[in-house]
C-alpha cells in the first residue's frame, strides 16, 4: 500500500515527508493506522548524528494507532485493538523478560540495524525502490505502520491517542526513572536535572512516589513554570542554583536521587550531580550521550567515601508490557498528566517546524496528530 511518512536521508537535512510504499504484514508483524506519534529527542539525536541510525530511516518511535490488518500467526492482537508501541520489545522468552527485567529483552540488541526486526528485511521503500529503515524497528513519523508483535502493547480502547502515543518512551522512561532505578520512597528528596519529556515524567513520579521535596533544574523558563505545575516545590535554573536550594531544604543532608534527564548527557555533569545527592544516595543516568564519549567529571573518592551510587537506566528499567498500561491507568484516574506535557500538536507535514520548535525550547513535548 501507499502512505506518507517523514523520511532522514542524510543527518542534518530536513525530514522529508513524503509517499512510500510500505508491504504487507509478513508472519509476525501487525499493519498498524497510526492516530499521534510523540516527537521524543532521540529524534533530533538521529537528526544531528548524535545517534548513528541506519539511514535513510522513517522516523518516530513513539506512538500509537489501530489494528487493521494482521500477519500470519499473530494471535494476541485483533483487528480494531488500539495499541502502543513499544521501542522496547518484549519477546517475553528470553532471560531477560522471564525475570521481569523487559527493558533489556535480547530482542533489543536488533534495535539500530537495518531493515524490521528479525528475520528481518525491508516492508518500507521510498518511490525510488530504496528501502527505508524504521526507527527503532517503529517508524511513527507514518500515516501506517508494519510492526513485529514485539514491539505493540494492547491497550484501552478509551485512551486518547496523544498520552496513549507518549507512554512509548519518553513518559515511561522519565517515570521509571524514578519510581524503578531512582527507588525514591515517600519523604525523599529528588532532582530532577532537565524538565522536558522525560524530566516533566520525571517530575510526575517523585510527585507520586510521595517525595518531600522535588527540584526541577532547567535553564529554560518554560520548562521550570511547567516543572512547577507538575509537581516541582523548587525550581532551579543550574545544578549550582539546586546545590544551594537541596542544601538549605534538607539541612544539609542533599538529595536521596538525581536524576539526569536533559537534552543530552555530558560527562562533565555527573560531578554537579554527585554533589547534589546525599551520603548513599542514587544517581540515576537516563538522557543519552554522544554514542563515543568515555570521560566523565566524577570525584573518585567522594563517591566511594560518601557511598554513592550512579545508575544507568534504559526505558526507566521498565517493563512495557506491565508498566504501559499501568501509566495510562494512572492517568485515567487523573493522577497523571500527559496530556498537559503537550505543548503544540502538529501534523506530519509539520514535523520540521515541530523539532525547530523543539530547539527553540518552545516544548515540553511535542506530538505529531494524524487525521
Ligand atoms: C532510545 C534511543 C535509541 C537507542 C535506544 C534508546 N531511547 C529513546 O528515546
Ligand atoms: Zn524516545
Amino acid at each position: 500500500m501507499r502512505t506518507r511518512a517523514a523520511v532522514l536521508r542524510e543527518p542534518n537535512t530536513a525530514w522529508s515527508v513524503e509517499e512510500i510504499e510500505l508491504d504487507p504484514p509478513e508472519a509476525g508483524e501487525v499493519l498498524v493506522r497510526t492516530t499521534a506519534a510523540g516527537m521524543c529527542h532521540s529524534d533530533e539525536h538521529i537528526f544531528d548524528g548524535t545517534l548513528p541510525a541506519p539511514l535513510p530511516t522513517v522516523g518516530g518511535h513513539e506512538g500509537a494507532g489501530v489494528v487493521t490488518e494482521l500477519g500470519e500467526g499473530v494471535t494476541e492482537l485483533a483487528v480494531g485493538d488500539q495499541i502502543s508501541v513499544s521501542f522496547i520489545p518484549s519477546c517475553g522468552r528470553c532471560r531477560w523478560c522471564a525475570a521481569g527485567q523487559q527493558y533489556i529483552c535480547d530482542r533489543g540488541m536488533h534495535l539500530m540495524s537495518p531493515g524490521m526486526m528479525p528475520p528481518g528485511g525491508f516492508r518500507h521503500h521510498d518511490a525510488d525502490g530504496n528501502d527505508l529503515t524504521p526507527m527503532l524497528k517503529l517508524g511513527t513519523f507514518a500515516e501506517h505502520m508494519v510492526l513485529n508483535v514485539d514491539s505493540t502493547i494492547k491497550i484501552d480502547p478509551d485512551i486518547p491517542p496523544i498520552p496513549a502515543a507518549l507512554v512509548s518512551c519518553g513518559v515511561t522512561t522519565g517515570f521509571g526513572s524514578v519510581v524503578n532505578r531512582a527507588e525514591i520512597t515517600a519523604g525523599e528528596t529528588v532532582v530532577v536535572v532537565g524538565c522536558g519529556g522525560l524530566g516533566s515524567a520525571a517530575v510526575q513520579a517523585a510527585r507520586v512516589a510521595g517525595a518531600r521535596n522535588i527540584v526541577g533544574v532547567d535553564p529554560v523558563e518554560l520548562k521550570r513554570e511547567a516543572a512547577g505545575r507538575f509537581g516541582a516545590t523548587h525550581t532551579a535554573s543550574s545544578m549550582e542554583e539546586a546545590a544551594e536550594i537541596v542544601k538549605s531544604i534538607t539541612n544539609g543532608v542533599m538529595a536521596d536521587g538525581v536524576i539526569l534527564t536533559p537534552s543530552v548527557m555530558h560527562g562533565e555533569m555527573l560531578a554537579p550531580a554527585q554533589f547534589l545527592a546525599r551520603k548513599g544516595g542514587r544517581i540515576v543516568v537516563t538522557a543519552i550521550a554522544p554514542i563515543e564519549q568515555m570521560d566523565v567529571q566524577l570525584n573518585l573518592f567522594e563517591l566511594a567515601m560518601m557511598n554513592k551510587e550512579i545508575r544507568g537506566t534504559i526505558f526507566g528499567s521498565g517493563s512495557p508490557r506491565r508498566d504501559i498500561p499501568h501509566l495510562l491507568g494512572m492517568y485515567q484516574a487523573g493522577q497523571l498528566q500527559l496530556d498537559e506535557m503537550v505543548t503544540r500538536t502538529y501534523t506530519l507535514d509539520e514535523v520540521n517546524q515541530g523539532y525547530q520548535d523543539m530547539r527553540d525550547g518552545k516544548n515540553i513535548r511535542g506530538a505529531i496528530v494524524f487525521d
